[in-house]
């Protein structure tokens, strides 16, 4: 039998090689980040491990696939729930100011911290807004949903295997075989020539919408690597040659620990894409559509420590546009160094950032009263701490992303009010709770508190 996170896990392996064959660029991004992972443990020793084993994070991956009608993302809850992933944050792309794109967005990821801990791939799913007038009229509206009910992304057995590894979580291994290559083959860029006006007209609304509107099957858009020092990344992706988007999204490079999610990305790359034009032949064409993106991963933040991290980004803009010269990137970083605090410890105090907390094995164990606070208890070794990791994605930085293959703005109408998508709609639209991350991380560090508090007799929830 084989079991919903060995799936998983065979699942990310074989996307992996199929996306490396069809985009080899994204096979330079995994030597370089797998170098970078080694020469960061080789200087850092134990340290390097601290968010995650070296196994784990040389493993780690997150994919990005993106659908047209709210059946497509059922379908594509179903493939997910069979791998033991689970919809986590809802993300509207559609009020980025400089780069709105007409979609909204869940990740489907493992939540338990053991299975996370096994295989921790995640998919960022984003989900197509033909109701939002801003991006689409009726008219065209009506056609481009006319054309999405007409395709079949999914087939049907790879539909049912899907269920019943999810009602059974494992499947024999002959069956796990045949869903695995169903649900790779799912995501392969098809060969099937694209209606060029048709593809072209979408395009004119966003480049996203084509991507997804425009053709009749869907296809993994990036495959993104974990990368222990992105700086140090960023600096031999670009002596190699290859050209990055001009910054690293999220946090800036600082002195404290990392937090949340850094990532950057190099443009997409233009890939042969049969044409069909309108009197019906074919001819070869290319699009730019797929790119790679690599991230570093850091401490989750709470809802404090994230309202911490959105002020800053905004007061850094505001610098930014009073100081057209400088660097962003450094004036970002000034402002951390004056309002973030930069130890574990004094996150933990000030309660901006998440960790779970462990007994130590060497407390003392002569008899003498522990003391009754766990900033107290972890100060004077009876406690460690360690952090969670931030599993999830950032709304701005993904918008930034999305721009990796845009090159034109597309069109919007700022008249019209935006058609209401939210996290409870996608619930509804999938059948499936869409789950708060924060109560995810929240309840991580609760139960292990209250696991501390019955090992030493203390009562400290
Ligand atoms: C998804 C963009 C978002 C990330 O890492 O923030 C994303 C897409 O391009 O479909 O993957
Ligand atoms: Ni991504």
């Amino acid at each position: 039998m084989i079991s919903q996170w060995q799936l998983r896990a065979a699942f990310a392996a074989r996307l992996s090689e199929m996306y490396g064959r069809e985009v080899p660029a994204y096979n330079t991004l995994v030597d370089v980040s797998r170098e970078v992972n080694e020469d960061t443990l080789r200087a850092q020793g134990a340290d390097a491990e601290r968010l995650g084993s070296i196994s784990r994070v040389t493993a780690e991956r997150h994919g990005a696939i993106r659908v047209g009608t709210p059946t497509e993302l059922r379908h594509v809850a179903r493939i997910f729930g069979a791998l033991g992933m689970r919809p986590v944050g809802f993300y509207d792309l559609r009020e980025a100011a400089a780069s709105a794109v007409p979609v909204v967005s869940t990740a489907f990821r493992p939540v338990d911290a053991d299975e996370l801990a096994r295989n921790p791939f995640r998919v960022f799913t984003s989900l197509l807004t033909p109701a939002d007038p801003r991006f689409f009229d009726a008219e065209l509206r009506s056609r481009l949903e006319t054309f999405l009910a007409g395709r079949e992304l999914f087939p049907p057995e790879l539909l049912a295997l899907a269920d019943r590894a999810e009602t059974e979580r494992e499947l024999p291994e002959e069956y796990a075989e045949r869903f695995l290559h169903l649900a790779v083959q799912a995501l392969e860029l098809s060969a099937e020539p694209i209606d060029r006006a048709w593809y072209e007209e979408l395009e004119r609304v966003s480049a996203v919408a084509a991507d997804i509107g425009g053709v009749r099957s869907t296809h993994i858009n990036h495959l993104t690597p974990r990368v222990l020092d992105i700086d140090e990344l960023y600096r031999r992706m670009t002596e190699r040659g290859i050209e990055m988007i001009d910054t690293i999204q999220g946090p800036p490079g600082w002195k404290g620990p990392d937090l949340l999610l850094r990532q950057t990305s190099f443009r997409a790359l233009a890939e042969p894409r049969a044409l069909r034009l309108a009197d019906g032949s074919v001819m070869r064409g290319a699009l730019r559509v797929r790119f790679g993106e690599v991230e570093a991963r850091g401490i989750a933040l709470t809802p404090a420590g994230r309202a911490l991290y959105d002020r800053l980004l905004t007061l850094a803009d505001h610098e930014a546009a009073r100081h057209p010269a400088a660097d962003r990137t450094e004036l970002a970083r000034t402002l951390w160094a004056a309002h973030v605090p930069a130890t574990e410890r004094e996150l933990a105090a000030r309660e901006l950032a998440y960790f779970t907390y462990h007994a130590a094995p060497d407390r003392p164990r002569n008899g003498t009263q522990p003391p009754t606070t766990l900033a107290e208890l972890e100060r004077r070794g009876w406690v460690r701490a360690e952090p969670v990791v931030y599993e999830d994605f950032l709304p701005r930085s993904a918008a930034g992303i999305f721009q990796s293959n845009l090159s034109g703005a597309g069109s919007r109408n700022t008249e019209q009010e935006g058609a209401a998508y939210d996290s409870e709609w996608l619930s509804g639209a999938i059948d499936r709770e869409v789950l708060d991350p924060y109560a995810l991380y929240e309840q991580q560090q609760s139960l292990s508190i209250t696991e501390v508090g019955r090992e030493l007799g203390l009562d400290l929830n």
